[in-house]
């Protein structure tokens, strides 16, 4: 880990146009900062994707049709706490529904609290979690006799750009059968009055969010970043529905990464690309699964039409 993280850093910082992959945001304060920002009045994409799970679950057993005798797997890529998910888990429970759920997550500690509050609060639900990056465990599936459903919620897909997101289906698609679905939660294209508050919220959480990898090189490849010496600035472009987070350099200076061995300059205004944020609408998503053997079989939105989970068949 810590040796692609310092290529990684590495390969960004020496490009161009600079840039940070997001994935490292989330260590142990990323994880909590995310908490905080789901929490966020202007972060609508999390209350707006619980209303679909709380208020639709019926219409959503219904669009992903289960059969009730049928032995079938949630496998969840990207768990974290479950919230949505337990909404779910609890009606197909109560209806009696033959199944078992599969989190997948990188984080151990996240997965070992979410089973601990899945057995503590729905102990009759199996649950059968699998620690790792969600490629490693993908390969499992496909030798499985019984069907699979895997959620891919939280618009967690909007961090890849297009060609990233299109890889990441065929990967997906390659490793389901015919009768499998995908449950994909996005958000969808809207106005920037709404989008850009969520990226930049008046408690400037989403700032600390960005600034948090910074003191995460500092800390880990022993660098200089001054925090105090970088604004926060995303920006959202509504024509191509893709919001993106910079952090620039409000003087010119060099940083030094001791574990790299290496300076890096840079000037007053400079910006370094930290995360994209891609939204989505029924012809972007389709472009993304040209291609593959997945087609989009139904389609459930919020009350207000925020955001979207859609039902991907193979
Ligand atoms: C977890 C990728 C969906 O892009 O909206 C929230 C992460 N970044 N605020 C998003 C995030 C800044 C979030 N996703």
């Amino acid at each position: 880990m810590n040796e692609n993280f310092q290529k990684d850093i590495d390969f960004g910082l020496s490009a161009t146009n600079k840039t940070l992959p997001s994935k490292y945001f989330y260590d142990k304060i990323g994880d909590a900062l995310f908490v905080e920002i789901m929490n966020m009045p202007e972060y609508y994409l999390t209350s707006a994707e619980f209303d679909i799970f709380k208020n639709q679950h019926q219409q959503l057993i219904k669009a992903l049709k289960l059969e009730k005798n049928d032995f079938f797997e949630l496998v969840e890529l990207g768990a974290g706490d479950g919230t949505k998910t337990k909404q779910l888990l609890k009606a197909l429970d109560d209806q009696g529904y033959n199944f078992k759920y599969a989190p997948v997550d990188i984080s151990e500690n996240a997965l070992e609290q979410l089973k601990a509050s899945i057995n503590n609060e729905l102990p009759t639900v199996k649950i059968d979690p699998k620690q790792g990056d969600y490629f490693n465990v993908l390969g499992d599936f496909k030798t499985s006799s019984h069907p699979i459903v895997v959620l891919f919620l939280g618009s967690n897909i909007g961090n890849f750009n297009d060609s990233k997101a299109k890889e990441f289906i065929q990967k997906l698609d390659h490793n389901l059968k015919t009768g499998d679905k995908i449950l994909l939660g996005v958000d969808l294209i809207k106005p920037k009055s709404i989008v850009l508050p969520a990226y930049d919220d008046a408690q400037g959480i989403t700032k600390r969010f960005n600034l948090n990898l910074l003191t995460r090189i500092n800390n880990e490849l022993d660098a200089n970043f001054d925090i105090n010496t970088f604004e926060h600035k995303p920006e959202y472009n509504e024509e191509e529905g893709i919001a993106r987070s910079f952090l620039v350099s409000t003087k010119d200076q060099n940083i030094a990464i001791k574990s790299l061995d290496k300076t890096f300059t840079f000037k007053k205004g400079e910006k370094i690309h930290m995360e994209t944020s891609r939204k989505y609408n029924d012809q972007i998503l389709n472009t993304i699964l040209e291609g593959s053997f997945l087609k989009i079989s139904d389609r459930l939105t919020d009350s207000q039409h925020l955001f979207a989970d859609y039902i991907l068949e193979k």
